[in-house]
């Protein structure tokens, strides 16, 4: 049974805006109240899966979830019917339009943690949703990621889908994009990087202010729910520079895939790093990882690249993807390579005969990138064997004539433009729900939206 990587990525929702909701992400603050183009947006997102599909990749495709958010404005007494609920919130309470709406479900990398089924105890793929917690946009997004896991791994036998810890900050989870899995081939069974920002019992902000969103608390309880082997588990904490730097997530700073491990000299705090890591000790604590695996560090060094290149640029926010015929290609953000310096780190990198990495294909995902989400974020990966690929339900394994259709919709439904002020609007509320309804009859996955039921 031959296992392949499979990239679900989070198709872009039809509120997609820039709210200047999530302190510590720089673009996502410096966009604050520009105005977005969600039809762009989700073609940006399709013509990326629609390349990895042509480069002989598995692609699936998420759902967006359903904007603004009938249960949060439910639950905050403007009623469960969006459109009602929005008018009421125009004349009352505006300034929660944006942290309802936002279409920030789009980056699947924050949906959940994953282990394949070599990794865990009871030979199952486990998934648990993250909660999100620290920003309100993001935190209403749990339940439905568990809701849409469960209708496409609902085949038991096979998937456990776990739901969000507990939604408090200490057991603060952000998902796959602090997490890492090691293997000499996605099919060996791995080891399961988690890279957290802080300890439950320390303060929720570095001494610059900055959140540490993820704690070592949280990524030990998905590492439990997993049921992953105590020896196959590593918890490194993110260095408080890169996240002061706007590293909000340990994948602006670092990308694993297989046995390759391509991170920044400033990405990890550990005692035997010290406060001055050479290159050479990054590269060494970072072999030290997996006993199973014969990892290939390529650590790119300050002064190759500052900390703020490569949050400017997102470059290790690319994908690292291997190809049928096993070279590794950087799935890069257009910024990478339009950024000197991070060029000529990318050019270095694919000229360096000593690792896997070939070349370098670059995506214009701007509408994304400027809330802060590269390549990376825009999936969640999942490494399915044959068997479990054919027990997947729904419509979600993306071939021409999907990636079509998804096309043909974004262009009946999605606007050009969306303001702050649009979110004020009831007829877009009603627009989402129609686009959202006609989606899960495309993608064939009933009704999973709070709307629908
Ligand atoms: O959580 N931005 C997201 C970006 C997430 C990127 N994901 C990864 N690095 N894996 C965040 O900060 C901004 C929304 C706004 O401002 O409208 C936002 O939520």
């Amino acid at each position: 049974m031959t296992a392949r990587e499979v990239n679900f990525d989070g198709l872009v929702g039809p509120t997609h805006n820039y709210g200047g909701l999530s302190f510590g992400n720089k673009a996502s603050s410096g966009n604050a109240k520009a105005d977005a183009n969600p039809r762009l947006a989700a073609h940006q997102g399709i013509a990326k899966m629609r390349s990895l599909l042509d480069a002989g990749l598995i692609q699936g495709v998420l759902p967006p979830h359903s904007r603004p958010h009938g249960p949060t404005l439910d639950a905050l007494g403007f009623g469960r019917e969006p459109v009602a609920a929005v008018e009421r919130l125009r004349s009352t309470a505006p300034e929660l339009a944006p942290q309802v709406s936002s279409a920030s479900a789009m980056w699947a990398a924050n949906a959940a943690t994953v282990a394949p089924s070599t990794d865990t105890v009871d030979g199952r793929v486990h998934l648990t949703a993250a909660n999100l917690v620290a920003n309100t946009n993001r935190s209403i997004e749990g339940q439905q990621t568990a809701t849409t896991l469960r209708a496409i791994f609902a085949n038991d036998a096979h998937f456990a889908v776990h739901e969000p810890l507990p939604a408090t900050l200490a057991f603060g989870d952000e998902g796959a994009a602090n997490h890492s899995r090691l293997a000499n081939d996605h099919g060996e069974p791995g080891t399961h990087v988690f890279v957290y920002g802080r300890r439950a019992d320390e303060p929720f902000n570095t001494t610059d202010g900055f959140p540490r969103r993820q704690t070592l608390q949280a990524s030990e309880a998905v590492g439990r729910l997993h049921g992953i082997d105590a020896d196959r588990q590593r918890f490194v904490r993110q260095s408080a520079i890169a996240i002061d730097a706007g590293a909000f997530h340990n994948d602006v700073v670092a990308v694993v895939n297989e046995r390759v491990v391509l991170c920044h000299q400033d990405a990890y705090e550990a005692a035997e790093l010290g406060s001055e890591p050479s290159i050479e000790r990054v590269a060494q604590f970072v072999a030290g990882w997996s006993a199973n695996t014969s990892v290939v560090p390529i650590v790119v060094g300050r002064d190759e690249v500052s900390l703020d290149e490569a949050v400017d640029s997102y470059l290790f926010n690319s994908q690292l993807i291997t190809r049928p015929d096993g070279t590794m290609v950087v799935i890069a953000p257009s910024e990478a390579i339009e950024t000197l310096a991070t060029r000529a780190a990318l050019d270095r990198i694919t000229a360096d005969g000593g690792n896997p990495i070939a070349s370098v294909e670059s995506f214009d995902l701007r509408q994304s990138m400027r809330n802060g989400g590269g390549p990376a974020c825009l999936r969640l990966r999942v490494v399915l064997n044959d068997a479990e690929r054919a027990a997947l339900s729904g419509r979600v394994l993306v071939d021409h004539e999907l990636l079509d259709e998804l096309s043909e919709w974004v262009d009946r439904h999605y606007r050009s433009s969306i303001t702050p002020t649009d979110l004020l609007d009831p007829v877009l509320a009603d627009e989402s729900m129609r686009a959202l309804d006609e989606l899960t009859s495309i993608l064939a996955l009933g009704s999973i939206y709070p709307f629908q039921v």
